[in-house]
């Protein structure tokens, strides 16, 4: 099967910031996908490209990007066999031609990947995750169909809100219950009994960009005491039941060689005593990208000193590319990858990266951006590969909600399992 028709549509993500679906033609198929964008990125990402014509969107538009680009990328893929992901994904990384994507974009490329595969899996008969599971078998992923364990941000800070807080995203693992339904389910109480807490202390409950609470907090410590205290709320066992995992998104707070934390200037050591003091005073069972994306002697630091308590997660050290993830193993920096497709911008690398982590013992988080649209790939992605955990934000805003859906349908459908505390316990 061939591709009949690709059209691209400039339409809006979930921070009201221009984005790209991109709809697939094929005999009576037909599918759409649409890509994220993030707020906090790692410097070595592959390059996004808009308009930058600041009449339209602030500068963020894409319709010239559309118009330049679109014969270009229908050209380079018309003749192949819509079955062949790999052969797809290599001829648009040719087009492209450059290191990062910067020449065709990494956002009109993963647009055409993932359409790719949804249609793909339309004329195959199967499911998005049944179609996406039988694609990571030719990259040696054979991990059987599992529901993630997930990773719900229901107190924003960082870039993703305009609080004082200078840790991006705190999570919650609710990873004690036997099956994924009872595990979002606990996870949603526990946001709306930390609304609670929040609003009788009158911090305000307004979300940020993620769907978490963005109260005018400074102080970590407090932020964590609010969601201890709305899981006890719940009835829920804290260390037990529900864990917490933080994205500390260092490179942010990375500033002249020193990170700026609660008002001190600290090095690598002083970032890293905090973190040994925050473990031992609350059950955090994952901390990603604790330090800056540059500061490789740190992260091999403290992967040695904590990587056998927590998950040492690399996102904007990674940035989901498998050459980066390659020194990033050789020099044992870390213990967990996150993956976020727009990163490196096809489903093939994606799938690469993914297949070497496994190899590895490197654990894999599947992840949202903080710009989302109604998109639900990445859940199909989590159950179709076992990738075993998912960050997708709070059960709030249909961009993050969209996803939970996606999961809730797919295991009623099916028996696939949940391995809810062994994710914990990798
Ligand atoms: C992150 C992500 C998603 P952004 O840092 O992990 O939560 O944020 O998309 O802004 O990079
Ligand atoms: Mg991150």
């Amino acid at each position: 099967m061939k591709i009949d028709e690709l059209k691209f549509y400039e339409v809006i993500d979930s921070r009201g910031n221009p984005t790209i679906a991109c709809k697939i033609f094929s005999g009576k198929f037909s599918s759409i996908s649409m890509v994220p964008s993030g707020a906090s990125t790692g410097s070595k990402e592959a390059q996004e490209i808009r308009d930058n014509d600041k009449k339209r969107f602030l500068g963020k538009g894409l319709k010239e990007v559309i118009k330049k680009t679109e014969h270009q990328i229908f050209g380079a893929i018309c003749q192949k066999n819509l079955l062949d992901q790999k052969e797809i994904d290599n001829s648009l990384i040719e087009l492209d031609g450059s290191k990062n994507k910067s020449n065709i974009g990494a956002n009109m490329i993963l647009a055409v990947s993932m359409a790719v595969s949804k249609v793909a899996s339309q004329s195959e008969n199967m499911e998005l995750y049944q179609y996406l599971h039988q694609i990571a078998k030719q990259f040696e992923i054979d991990s059987d169909y599992s529901l993630p364990l997930p990773m719900m941000n229901i107190l924003n800070g960082g870039a993703h809100a305009n609080n004082p807080l200078e840790f991006q995203e705190f999570m919650i693992q609710p990873a004690g219950f036997e099956d994924f339904d009872e595990s979002l389910r606990s996870g949603i109480e526990i946001f709306h009994n930390l609304k609670n807490e929040l609003q009788d202390n009158n911090f305000s409950t307004s979300v940020g960009d993620e769907g978490g609470f963005a109260p005018e907090i400074s102080d970590t410590k407090k932020a964590l005491d609010f969601i201890c205290s709305a899981v006890e709320k719940s009835g829920y066992k804290m260390g037990d039941e529900i864990f917490i995992a933080m994205d500390c998104a260092a490179s942010e707070i990375f500033i002249d060689g020193k990170y700026s934390f609660e008002g001190n200037n600290l090095d690598t050591l002083g970032l890293i005593q905090i973190y040994e003091e925050l473990i031992k005073s609350y059950p955090i069972k994952s901390i990603e990208d604790p330090l800056d994306e540059n500061d490789w002697d740190g992260w091999k630091d403290i992967t040695k000193q904590i990587g056998d308590k927590v998950s040492i997660v690399g996102d904007d050290l990674f940035v989901t590319n498998k050459k980066v993830l390659e020194k990033g193993i050789k020099n044992v920096s870390a213990n967990s990858i996150l993956i976020k497709v727009n990163q490196i911008g096809t489903i093939s690398e994606t799938l690469e990266t993914i297949s070497l982590a496994n190899k590895n013992n490197i654990s894999t988080v599947i992840s949202h951006r903080s710009g989302e649209t109604e998109d639900t790939f990445i859940s199909d992605f989590a159950v179709g590969i076992g990738a075993g955990q998912i960050k997708t934000g709070a059960p709030s805003r249909s961009d993050r909600t969209a996803k939970y859906n996606r999961l809730l349908m797919i295991n009623s459908d099916n028996n696939f399992s949940f391995e809810g505390t062994n994710e914990i316990k990798k």
